[in-house]
């Protein structure tokens, strides 16, 4: 069969910062690949919807494939679903990934028709499968993850081993516009996948069903040595949970002469409970780090259930900056916070090196917080859950909100792109023009463009065509009743 898989746009407030490769649909479609299939991807992070509409035209898919991670893509995905059907009205169409996951039914009555199914989890093993069936004409929902419009098949299974397939980066040409921050062009790669901790505010944990599997040093070499670029940022949730695999890891790229930068994300605890084991990663390259600190104050981290206490998280810190690591910490601005506290946490910003980011608190399907905030949501318009507008009820004036927000990152901002720092960072820039990277110049200049208090406020004036469905009761029972994947339990983490 012809294959075409998709994945949707940038999301207009995060696309300045970075763009990065979408490797959850580049796995699902080397699956495809590995079962016999011709595939193509499309990344609309790097193609306008025209490209898209001329490859139909070109190649006319038999089938195209969805990806859909993030919640605020909803509307465009749907739209552009219709928009297949229309023009390929035999063509198959299905749509998986994250946010699929978690309102697949939800999915499939917006598209009336123009959606033959969603697949919930993990893509790489059901997709041959499904596609099968599809040649086959067999019944769909039958199948584990997949919901269609007359049925539903019994819950996800995780893959067996994820040692199995590669991602597919071939399949895309635009290699040289995945960028984050100064590491311009930069791949992404993954070592482990899902998460033992729970926190309130996160569908990471959920969508794995709270499991943790790690991919082994030997095909995590193959694919790092199989990458051209000299960045790599890696996609874990939380990196180097267990010092044994970081460590092994480590050895085996030391071993192979590998020499990349990198950027990570992880925990604070993690990072101080490993400290030989980044501190081993620093000698082989890493030097971005994010820290999801989430508060700076006990009662938010309480909140957020991060399980991690303050004096922690600024230790962290200070071991990250001993270390020469540069960190990225996030904040969430509660829709709860008032002038004061804006200026609390300028004041914090401004006070410690670390490159601030301010997150607006949102409630997604698939969290503990959606079960118990969703029927206060002051808006269902899916394209403002980009953790940059608030959809629950503000305690200042919304405008008020989003003037004190945007002054807020901007201050926070300027500490970065102001002057100095760019006097800086200029013998940076210039040679990343020299060698044709314009991605980290451009982004140097288009903050006002994007953060505008009026245009954020205006995005909540948009007519909505596509409303999000509310969950049927308040509260949580059952966590479990959360999950897309249902492992058998595991430890629990910190
Ligand atoms: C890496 C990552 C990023 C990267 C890369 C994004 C990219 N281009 O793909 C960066 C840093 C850019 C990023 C940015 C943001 N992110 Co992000 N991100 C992640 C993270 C940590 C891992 C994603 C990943 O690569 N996983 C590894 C791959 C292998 O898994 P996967 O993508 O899920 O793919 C599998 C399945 O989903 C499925 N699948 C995927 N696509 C398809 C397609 C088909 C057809 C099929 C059948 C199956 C399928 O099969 C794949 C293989 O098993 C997730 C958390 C998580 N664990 O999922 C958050 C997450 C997806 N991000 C989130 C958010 C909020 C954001 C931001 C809005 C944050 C911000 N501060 O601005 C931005 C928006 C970016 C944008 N769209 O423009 C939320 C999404 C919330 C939601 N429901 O919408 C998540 C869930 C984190 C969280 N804590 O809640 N993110
Ligand atoms: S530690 Fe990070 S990935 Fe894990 S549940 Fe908390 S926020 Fe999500």
């Amino acid at each position: 069969m012809r294959v075409l898989f998709v994945h949707p746009s940038c999301l207009m407030y995060s696309e300045i910062y970075l763009r990065l490769e979408p490797l959850g649909v580049e796995l699902v479609a080397a699956a495809a690949r590995q079962a016999g299939h011709e595939v193509q991807l499309l990344d609309l992070q790097t193609a306008r919807h025209a490209d898209y509409f001329r490859l139909l035209a070109r190649w006319r898919p038999e089938a195209v494939g969805f990806s859909l991670n993030y919640l605020a893509n909803v509307p465009e995905v749907i739209d552009l679903a219709i928009a297949t059907r229309e023009r390929l009205p035999t063509c198959f169409i299905f749509v998986g990934g994250h946010s699929a996951s978690f309102i697949a039914s939800e999915l499939i009555a917006h598209a009336q028709g123009a959606i033959d199914c969603v697949v919930r989890g993990e893509g790489e093993g059901i997709t041959p499968q499904l596609l099968e069936a599809v040649a086959k004409k067999t019944d769909l929902h039958t199948l584990p993850g997949i919901v269609t419009a007359t049925g539903e098949g019994p819950a996800p299974r995780l893959v067996e081993s994820l040692d199995r397939v590669t991602p597919a980066r071939d399949l895309l040409p635009h290699r040289r516009r995945y960028f984050i921050g100064t590491l311009d062009p930069c791949a992404s790669i993954e070592f482990t996948r899902g998460c033992p901790w729970d926190c309130s505010f996160c569908s990471a944990w959920t969508f794995y069903g709270r499991s943790y599997r790690q991919i082994s040093p030997e095909r995590a070499v193959e694919d790092l040595q199989s990458i051209r670029e000299p960045n790599v940022f890696i996609v874990d949730d939380v990196a180097f949970i267990y010092p044994e695999a970081g460590l092994a890891l480590a050895r085996a790229i030391e071993r192979h002469r590998i020499r990349k930068r990198y950027y990570l994300e992880t925990r604070g605890d993690v990072l101080l409970r490993n400290k030989e084991v980044f501190a081993y990663w620093k000698r082989l390259g890493l030097e971005y780090m994010f820290l999801g600190l989430e508060a700076i104050d006990e009662e938010g981290l309480k909140l957020y259930r991060k399980r991690v206490t303050l004096s922690k998280n600024f230790e962290a810190l200070e071991y990250a900056r001993s270390l020469g690591i540069t960190v990225a910490v996030n904040i969430i601005a509660d829709p709860d916070w008032d002038e004061r506290r804006f200026a609390t946490v300028r004041e914090w910003a401004l006070s410690v090196p670390e490159i601030v980011h301010l997150t607006v608190n949102t409630p997604y399907p698939g969290t503990e917080t959606w079960a118990t905030e969703a029927r206060k949501l002051t808006t269902r318009d899916y394209r403002l859950f980009d953790v940059q507008h608030a959809v629950l009820p503000t305690k200042l004036p919304l405008e008020r909100f989003y003037q004190e927000l945007v002054r807020t990152q901007e201050v926070i901002n300027k500490k970065h792109l102001g002057f100095a720092a760019l006097r800086d960072t200029f013998f940076l820039a210039v040679k990343l023009l020299a060698r044709g990277q314009t991605n980290f110049v451009r982004m140097l200049w288009k903050f006002h463009q994007v953060y505008n208090p009026a245009r954020q406020l205006a995005d909540h004036t948009r007519p909505v065509r596509y409303e999000m469905a509310l969950p049927q009761t308040t509260g949580l029972r059952d966590r479990r009743a959360l999950y897309v994947h249902h492992p058998p339990p595991v430890q629990a983490a910190g």
